[in-house]
């Protein structure tokens, strides 16, 4: 091993990945994400970074993700995963950013150098990295940039292929804690399979089969992931699996998927004809870290049942168990949110448990549910998991139940921190913890739906010249720059029932995002349009794109 970077061999590679010289890069709440024909640089530099975050940690395995998530087809996106299957540390975004915007060769090459320096990494160290990819067009052309950059750093690079982003994300804790008393599975596809299906069959054992679920795949990679957990579970749950074009050309998330379901509060067009009255579906989004739930009522109208939704249910269940396990004492359930969740559902939840708000953001919600025994964090989006602490999972593996109830209760929570992905939202992992929930119930579709009634709400977003000018407080609930807009926002919000709106820069697209909610629908969609219109006058945006209306 050298303690040196191999800097001819960099600058060999580098020259064929040169940067463009008009765009900004930046690493934002998920990574690296704009137009996949604009990254080729990005992904070659993000391989030397992983590589030289592998160094810092001692040689431990980083994960590498290239994915738009719910981004149309033509985006893409690269993100670090760190060793415990974890959002990338916050110090490494602003390194990743330096030096994904280094204008040549000779610059780039000055930026790790001084990485290397500032960060002390030891070079001598071995460099680690498994990484994948979802379906989009521009994954091949990318992976292969991202492998020029291991390359020019002699690192080992295990290529996972093309999997879920949650898979992805396994793999990496897996592969870290191998052979220790923390080992989280076995890093391979069908360790994950087997994992999630054979907690998921000992949870429902001696239930009744639940009906079909339609499953939205998105045209996604959660269309192959769908296929493979099907054959896994056999007869014990059937998914009729919809929106499974991984190759055609322009259809991923394209009038489907999470993301059009939960932003435009609409069926697909595509499962029109699919879908019964009272039958469940659901939607993953293009790399299944997210997922939505919905149903028709008998008279055909569409009920969505989003993130918080299934952070009630699930909160509910697992408190229930930890009650009838005798365990109410020592382990304390929490749940935290962002703003963006419902204020029905924060009602809801805040009349029986803990609740906590926190920025947008995969790492502030991960971090803030690990300071609970058992954390539930979901996204109004879909994406969310439940967190088991250390100390929790002693807790159970050590407790001697004294009733034939209580032993039922703490095997059944043993078997969730099983099922549920530890590491991300996992829209798989997430689906099949429903489906015990609503098993364990007796519930449909509609029976959870009424846990409680949504406010209704709209999330608007508008383009502005300069996102950075928009500044936010209190869990992003509140302006603080441009001076004077909240104060404005606030005069308006009083004008309507049971009103609250907010705005806040977007961390993964170069927009504004706007949040508002009323009692009555017209209202909340009238809200977010004012509010709208305020941030674009604000902002000083074409006259001719000033947003008129929404639907
Ligand atoms: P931004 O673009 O910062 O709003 C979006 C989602 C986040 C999160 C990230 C990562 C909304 C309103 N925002 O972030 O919740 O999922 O993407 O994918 O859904
Ligand atoms: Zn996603």
């Amino acid at each position: 091993m050298t303690s040196s970077l191999s800097t001819d061999l960099i600058r060999l590679l580098s020259d064929q990945h040169p940067k463009p010289s008009n765009i900004h890069f930046q690493y934002g709440t998920a990574g690296f994400r704009t137009l996949g024909s604009t990254l080729d640089s990005v992904l070659f530099r993000v391989g030397i970074i992983a590589a030289l975050r592998s160094k810092k940690l001692d040689g431990r395995t980083i994960g590498v993700m290239v994915t738009a998530s719910h981004n149309p087809e033509e985006d893409n996106g690269v993100k670090l995963v760190d060793p415990r299957g974890e959002m990338l540390e916050a110090a490494w975004e602003g390194h990743s950013t330096t030096i994904s915007n280094a204008p040549t060769t000779d610059a780039l090459i000055e930026a790790l150098e001084s990485l290397v320096q500032t960060a002390k990494i030891d070079l001598s160290k071995p460099a680690n990295v498994v990484y994948a990819r979802d379906t989009r067009p521009s994954g091949p052309a990318l992976v292969s940039a991202l492998a020029d950059g291991f390359k020019a750093m002699n690192a080992t690079a295990r290529n996972a292929g093309v999997v879920t982003t949650p898979i992805l994300h396994y793999f990496v804790k897996c592969v870290n804690t191998k052979g220790t008393k923390y080992s989280y599975g076995d890093d391979s596809e069908e360790g994950y399979y087997q994992k999630l299906t054979t907690s998921y069959k000992k949870l429902v054992a001696g239930k009744a089969a639940q009906p079909a679920l339609v499953v939205d795949c998105a045209n996604g990679v959660g269309a192959l992931a769908g296929k493979q957990l099907s054959e896994h579970l056999g007869d014990t749950l059937q998914l009729v699996l919809e929106n499974t074009s991984i190759t055609k050309p322009g259809a991923l998330n394209n009038a489907c998927g999470a993301d059009y379901v939960k932003v435009s509060q609409k069926l697909p067009p595509s499962l029109v004809n699919v879908l019964k009255p009272g039958q469940r579906a659901c939607s993953l989004d293009g790399d299944a870290d997210r997922l939505i739930y919905f149903y028709l009522d008998d008279r055909g109208a569409f009920h969505m049942l989003d993130g918080d939704k299934i952070a009630a249910l699930v909160a509910a269940f697992i408190i229930e168990l930890v009650k009838v396990a005798g365990l109410d004492d020592q382990i304390k359930v929490g749940v935290v949110q962002t703003a963006y969740a419902n204020g029905a559902s924060t009602k809801y939840l805040q009349e029986r448990l803990p609740v906590k708000c926190v920025p947008t953001g995969v790492k502030h919600l991960h971090h803030a549910a690990e300071r609970y025994n058992v954390g539930v964090y979901f996204e109004a989006n879909g994406h969310g998991t439940v967190l088991f602490s250390q100390p929790t999972l002693d807790t159970l593996a050590e407790y001697q139940p004294s009733t034939p109830a209580q032993s039922r209760a703490v095997e059944h929570l043993v078997s969730l921190t099983e099922l549920i992905n530890q590491t991300v939202g996992d829209a798989l992992s997430d689906m099949l913890l429903v489906e015990v929930v609503l098993s364990h119930k007796s519930y449909s579709g509609e029976e959870w739906n009424s846990l409680y009634v949504d406010l209704p709400n709209r999330l608007a977003k508008v383009s502005v010249p300069d996102r950075n000018a928009f500044k936010t407080e209190d869990a992003e609930r509140r302006l603080v720059s441009p001076p004077g807009l909240q104060a404005r926002i606030d005069e308006l919000v009083n004008r309507y029932q049971g009103g609250r709106s907010f705005v806040r820069p977007s961390g993964t697209e170069d927009v504004v995002r706007v949040y508002a909610e009323a009692a009555l629908r017209t209202q909340a969609d009238e809200l977010a349009m004012r509010v709208a219109g305020l941030v674009y006058d604000e902002a000083g945006g074409d006259p001719s794109s000033r947003p008129k209306e929404f639907l």
